[in-house]
């Protein structure tokens, strides 16, 4: 075997081991099973995702930003007494677990997204940047599933 063979096949060896890696082996903070609700009609939506640290540093999600929008709160629901639904801002943000994961979920934290300057539909994807304390910004596409 000649020496440029040989590094054609380490070559070609590399990037299938790459392409073979599963998603799930970045480092760092990792959005996952990111959804939109933007319900017709509605003036405000709901962006729900979870959050795996893999940095085993402790983090914070302090802010959430859309070019969709006016603004995007943290905010966190809650079931009153009475049985009433309320819902108020994280005004220190999210705090994120030095590893697992941090789940925003339906009737629980929520990112708030209000002042709609469109209303996108089903299957849309809209850009979302969120801004941790330590690692920085990330940016997404969060597709719309008003179904979910
Ligand atoms: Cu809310």
């Amino acid at each position: 075997m000649t020496l440029l063979r040989r590094t054609l096949l380490a070559a070609i060896t590399a990037s299938f081991g790459l392409a073979l890696l599963p998603a799930t082996a970045e480092d760092g903070i990792v959005v996952l099973d990111a959804y939109a609700r933007f319900l017709p009609g509605a003036k405000a939506g709901a962006i729900y995702l979870t959050i795996e640290n893999r940095t085993g540093v402790e983090d914070r999600l302090i802010a959430a930003q859309t070019d969709l929008a006016d603004m995007a709160e943290l905010h966190r629901s809650a079931m009153t007494a009475d049985g009433m639904m309320t819902m108020e801002p994280l005004s220190d943000g999210l705090p994120v677990g030095a590893s697992g994961q941090t789940v925003l979920a339906t009737g629980g934290d929520h990112i708030m997204v209000m002042g709609l300057r469109a209303h996108p539909a089903d299957g849309d994807l809209i850009p979302v940047t969120l801004t941790f304390r330590n690692a920085g910004t990330i940016t997404l596409e969060v597709p719309v599933n008003n179904n979910r």
